[in-house]
């Protein structure tokens, strides 16, 4: 640090408390009279405002990464708006509509936010998969060299709580982490209180036994020169020995209250007394409050001397609502500064009614201000969203197999694919949580090798011990082992789906899951869509058709996901050449950054891409006979084309989805003798069907009036009596809305119960998704003879 450096930061510190402070006070004051207020978070901003200034202003550099603790979001707000990167216009909006957000957002913040943060816990550890996404860039041919970036995450003391943490060290661990900063703000309170004694020493265990540095910021410097005086010992002591509760309670109540406990507790009318004597109520009221994680000087110092590569925690000691007539008030979190207290703050931040937005209106001499800020290396190149260029995709690699489900389809074409020599191939990244060769990912495997940074051999293949896995680790292999916990699978690929607006280059990953544990890593998976991470995700294998593994196995809600979850583009094809089409769509869709658009034809935003969902499943099937022709291939993306076109008096259509298929076309097959015109739907896509009929109807509201989705003109031409009779091996609701697009009686069958151990014929039975139920369940339905 340069002598002047303190002098510039202090300022800075100040400034950004107060930016800080005003916008959410000015925030709750524009809501009207009944609106919900959000929780206040001036006391959480103000537990990590000197930390980020040091941060922000002295330590980061351009390839450093930072992901801030959710509700320190005006904190960065306020950073951003002093080096001009954050307009004046989004913050006096501050949690208003197309205003700065709640939480920093990487999709919907202008102000270069590196991670989205929200859902607690997990901004912390995509931090460690983002830092192995940047080493396996590193060791890759291909990519273009650039400087190591410290991937950073400011983490709430209370979001240690959460499990995701825990499995993301132990992952890390596994790999080698480097160049990982997480910065614990240890104010010691949560949102409903304090937190428990001691939990600084489980911490600090937990991140040693996992190669963590650990470094432990407790005191600053005016503590530390006030320990020096004579006496000083005695206070170090006490203030060691102080109990959170106590100690947040007496912050709160400031410097006389300070003074009168210090004095009954270790006055000794001598040194002790004495030291605290020296200092008025404002100045021992600022020495108590003068912990590590509020010296600027301490907190640049240890940052600046971490001089390794090795993940470091920094457990900082602060308060929360540092420097505001919040400090310390176990209420705090939802509170905001009511008008008496903000006024009071408002005096002692001397800021004048009228010049609350003033980029330095905190700050009463501002001479060399401009120039140090015009020298802080983290902003000096600007914001830093890069781009990576698109690699066209292969065309679909279709398979010759007579009889196959389509996770093993899956299987198959990755193993193509490892074959070729095609540009993208390099870039495919495969991931999954400990079930790579239970999802087919075995032959990839073999062919492109594991990554790891130092090279390891397969010991079973050096003893020359038989096996179908030959797993050697290598800088240039493309698959991540990972441990059973799902949610790093998500966190993964949300680092890694990333890469090209993190580090500009681009990756194509493609993970897979057992369906059912989706759901496990459900949130992660929403955050990972949330910041329009990029890759693909196969589920399976998915439904009561994994018969014999029984009901803690069997999916049941991920259709339901599949179309609700937002950047995230579901299909459940049947058949090979359907997933053939779809993946080599994915590939290219997975890197689409084009405008909201939609495409004309279907109403759906393609042009913007987004994540891609495969429900798949190891049921095997007979495959139907190659179709080449255009509406097949388009209505397989588009989400569904006519296996039997029904006729103009069509009674009847079955519609299906997935791995049901084999029941609904022998069911047609037994209906066919009795009712006429009868039509089979091949749905591989609700999620896109149901995407492109909302869009379609929300285009005729804007007054495009034949904007028609796909499901819209498929179903456009039935006789308005008609029956639908919906049939998926999971959640019936998945295809039930169907009937309301063109007014049909609809019938949706599928699970809706946990499933069992079984067949597949005594579970397709028992959940009435069997030939024979549905084309008796049809019948029934419809005038005529009975099946
Ligand atoms: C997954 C999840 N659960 C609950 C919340 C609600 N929540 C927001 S902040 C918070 C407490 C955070 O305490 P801490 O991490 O210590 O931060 P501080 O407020 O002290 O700065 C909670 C429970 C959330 N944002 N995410
Ligand atoms: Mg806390």
């Amino acid at each position: 640090m340069t002598r002047e450096e303190p002098k510039y930061l202090k300022m800075l510190e100040r400034q950004i408390l107060w930016h800080a402070c005003w916008m959410i006070h000015h925030a709750n004051n524009l809501r009207e009279a009944g609106e919900v207020k959000v929780g206040g978070h001036q006391a959480s901003s103000a537990s990590l405002v000197s930390i980020m200034t040091a941060l922000y202003f002295h330590t980061l550099r351009p390839n450093d990464r930072v992901a801030v603790k959710p509700h320190a979001s005006p904190v960065f707000h306020a950073i951003q708006y002093i080096m001009g990167n954050q307009t004046l216009e989004k913050i006096r909006n501050f949690r208003g509509f197309h205003g700065a957000q709640s939480y920093p957002s990487r999709t919907k913040d202008a102000d270069d936010v590196d991670f989205s943060t929200g859902s607690v816990g997990l901004g912390v550890a995509v931090t460690a998969f983002a830092a192995m996404i940047q080493d396996y860039l590193a060791a890759k041919p291909w990519a273009g060299k650039r400087a190591t970036g410290r991937m950073i995450a400011l983490v709430g003391d209370a979001e240690l709580d959460e499990g995701n943490v825990y499995e993301c060290l132990q992952e890390g661990w596994k790999h080698d982490l480097r160049n990982t900063w997480w910065i614990v703000d240890y104010n010691r309170q949560s949102l409903d209180g304090v937190v428990h004694e001691g939990l600084w020493q489980r911490i600090e265990a937990i991140f040693r036994a996992f190669g963590w540095e650990v470094v432990i910021l407790k005191h600053g410097l005016l503590q530390r020169q006030a320990f020096a005086e004579p006496g000083g010992e005695r206070l170090r002591a006490w203030i060691d020995a102080c109990p959170n509760q106590l100690y947040s309670a007496l912050t709160f109540q400031g410097g006389a209250a300070w003074r009168r406990r210090l004095l009954d507790e270790i006055g000794d009318q001598g040194p002790v007394s004495a030291l605290i004597g020296r200092r008025s109520d404002d100045e021992l009221a600022e020495l108590m409050n003068n912990l590590g994680g509020h010296c600027i000087e301490t907190l640049a110092e240890a940052f600046d001397a971490i001089d390794h590569d090795r993940p470091t925690v920094f457990l900082a000691y602060t308060i929360k609502g540092w420097g505001t007539p919040l400090a310390g008030h176990k209420d705090n979190h939802a509170g905001v500064m009511n008008t008496a207290q903000f006024a009071s703050f408002r005096a002692g931040m001397k800021v004048a009614e009228g010049r609350e937005w003033d980029r330095f209106c905190a700050i009463d001499e501002t001479s060399g201000l401009e120039k140090f800020l015009a020298g802080v290396p983290f902003f000096a190149s600007g914001t830093r969203r890069y781009r990576a260029a698109k690699i066209a995709t292969p065309g679909p690699v279709f398979l010759d197999e007579r009889e196959l489900s389509t996770q093993a389809g899956f299987g198959k074409i990755l193993d193509r694919l490892a074959q070729s020599d095609h540009p993208l191939i390099a870039r495919i990244m495969t991931m999954s949580p400990d079930v790579t060769v239970s999802t087919n990912l075995g032959p990839w495997v073999n062919r492109r090798g594991l990554f790891a940074r130092d090279a390891k051999a397969d010991t079973f293949l050096a003893e020359r011990v038989p096996s179908a896995q030959k797993w050697s680790f290598s800088p240039a292999g493309q698959h991540i082992e990972l441990g059973i916990a799902e949610m790093n699978l998500f966190l993964l690929l949300a680092a890694a789906g990333l890469s090209h607006s993190l580090f500009g280059e681009r990756l194509l990953p493609v993970g897979t899951v057992y369906d059912p544990f989706v759901l496990r890593g459900l949130d992660a998976l929403n955050y990972a869509c949330y910041q329009d991470a990029r890759f693909i995700l196969a589920g399976t294998p998915s439904g009561v058709s994994l018969a014999p593994e029984g009901g803690a196995h069997q999916s049941l809600a991920t259709p339901l996901i599949g179309i609700a979850q937002d950047g995230l583009c579901a299909f459940e094809p049947a058949f090979l050449d359907e997933l053939s089409i779809i993946l080599d769509w994915a590939f290219d869709y997975i890197q689409r950054d084009g405008e909201g658009d939609p495409d004309e034809r279907t109403w759906l935003r393609d042009e913007t891409g987004g994540s891609v969902y495969l429900r798949l499943t190891t049921r095997p099937l007979e495959q139907p006979k190659r179709r080449n022709d255009e509406a097949f291939r388009r209505g397989v993306i588009d989400g569904a084309y006519w296996l039997r076109e029904p006729g103009p008096g069509a009674e009847i259509v079955l519609v299906y989805q997935g791995a049901v298929a084999p029941e609904v076309i022998a069911a047609a097959g037994r209906l066919g003798a009795i009712r006429r015109d009868i039509g089979v739907l091949a749905v591989t896509s609700a999620d896109r069907l149901n995407a492109g009929w909302t869009a379609a109807q929300r285009a005729r509201r804007r007054g495009h009036g034949s904007a028609r989705g796909h499901v819209e003109r498929l179903l456009g031409d039935l006789p308005r009596h008609c029956t639908l009779v919906t049939v998926t091996d999971g959640h019936p609701a998945a295809l039930a809305w169907l009937g309301g697009v063109g007014g049909h009686r609809t019938l949706p069958l599928g699970v809706e119960h946990f499933g069992q151990t079984g067949t597949i014929a005594d579970l397709y039975r028992h959940y009435g998704i069997d030939s024979q139920t549905i084309a008796s369940i049809a019948t029934a339905l419809t005038p005529g003879p009975k099946s």
